[in-house]
């Protein structure tokens, strides 16, 4: 019931499903993993597609040939497995060359060279189908405050997604931007670091239409910030282009644990919000195994990823179909219906009219300050359901 099914659009990185296990204090712990057999497990688990950085497909400083050959391995493998690639994005932070950042770089040079390596990885993308193209900030920002002004960074990152927006125009490509947040890791301070920084700076881009956002679970929650509302005004924006599912534990280093396995209620609001607002783009995790795992506990890591979502996709169905839910939430917003009326028209819009009825308008501040709202018996109604006793 729950296993996962090629129609629920479950994708994952490439990288996530290879991550070896490296980490500040500790040497890989997995072999590499081929992304043909990458392809070839994920499909048979159920997912629908994988994304990559340009350089988990083809490796940093591959000859023409051998990208040519990796290409049409991999495209063999994608037609083999019935995988799909939505989303591809740029690898700008691994080699020594972006140690300061890419489009934000105080080098010239590396600004230049962040440019060409992401027009090479859009065709690259393009050419594998993607739709969506990701941006996230890697190392863009700062260790030390006195290092670059952070108004100047702001305007190099605009005139880089603009110039982008263009190359797609003039190549005619059905591609969109989605800006990834995350407020630090692995430069001390990024800039854009919320979902709110990035939603307020694509406003002022040259083709707002075409960017939106890529929020990721953990980075939010390493932010302190709730991730329901970040997702609920990305939605309501109609700027959730893509989705980075994961779990994080709270506001330290960015953890990408497996799907839920951490903040389930909160998660449990997050799959409800998705698929109540009819939320259709990639469902992608991006996260991996724990260090302790061999090659199996990948492929139980990914499928717990899937299996998650769909138990929690269904709890949530359940929770809206509860009569007693229902009930409660209905008394939960009826009040006045006067006033009911008053607050209609405010969102049709402002007039002199209805200025004056408000004004005029007298509230029982007295009982509506008294009133109690029911919340308890709300709330503990979903953790039962997330528990599993309704
Ligand atoms: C991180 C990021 C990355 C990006 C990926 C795609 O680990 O902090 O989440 O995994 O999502 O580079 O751009
Ligand atoms: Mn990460
Ligand atoms: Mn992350
Ligand atoms: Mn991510």
């Amino acid at each position: 019931q729950y296993a996962p099914k090629k129609e629920d659009r479950f994708t994952f990185g490439l990288w996530t499903v290879a991550n070896q296990g490296r980490d500040p204090f500790g040497d890989v712990v997995r072999p590499p993993l081929n992304p043909v057999r990458s392809v070839q497990k994920l499909s048979e688990l159920g997912a629908w597609g994988v994304n990559f950085h340009d350089n988990d497909l083809v490796p940093f400083g591959s000859s023409p040939a051998e990208k040519d050959r990796i290409v049409r391995d991999f495209k063999q493998a994608l037609n083999d497995y019935g995988m799909v690639v939505p989303m591809a994005t740029t690898n700008l932070f691994f080699h020594p060359i972006f140690k300061d950042g890419a489009f934000t770089a105080v080098d010239p040079s590396v600004r230049a060279y962040a440019l060409q390596k992401t027009m090479r990885a859009i065709d690259l993308g393009v050419e594998l189908g993607a739709k969506t193209y990701v941006f996230w900030g890697g190392r863009e920002g700062v260790d030390s405050e006195a290092s670059k002004n952070p108004m100047e960074a702001v305007k190099r990152m605009r005139d880089a997604i603009n110039f982008l927006s263009e190359y797609v125009l003039d190549n005619g490509y059905d591609l969109r931007f989605a800006l990834e947040p995350k407020p630090n890791e692995p430069r001390s301070d990024t800039y854009f670091p919320t979902i709110g920084h990035a939603l307020a700076f694509i406003y002022t881009l040259d083709h707002p239409e075409m960017v939106g956002l890529n929020p990721e679970v953990a980075h939010e929650h390493m932010a302190g910030l709730n991730f329901v509302h970040g997702i609920g005004q990305a939605l309501e924006a109609g700027k959730l282009f893509h989705i980075d599912l994961n779990d994080q534990k709270g506001p330290r280093y960015d953890q990408d644990l497996r799907f839920g396995s951490e903040n389930i209620k909160s998660m449990f609001f997050l799959v409800r919000l998705l698929e109540n607002a009819g939320y259709t783009g990639p469902l992608h995790f991006d996260a991996h195994a724990y260090r302790t795992e061999d090659e199996q506990g990948v492929w139980d890591f990914a499928l717990g990823c899937m299996r998650t979502y769909n138990i929690l996709k269904a709890k949530a169905q359940r929770f809206d179909a509860d009569p007693e839910v229902q009930a409660l939430l209905h008394t939960i917003n009826t009040g006045d219906s006067a006033h009911q009326s008053l607050v209609d028209q405010v969102r049709q819009g402002y007039s002199k009219d209805l200025a004056r009825q408000l004004s005029e308008t007298n509230f029982d501040v007295e009982t509506l300050g008294k009133r109690g709202y029911q919340y308890e018996k709300l709330d503990q109604l979903a953790v039962e359901h997330i528990l599993g006793t309704r």
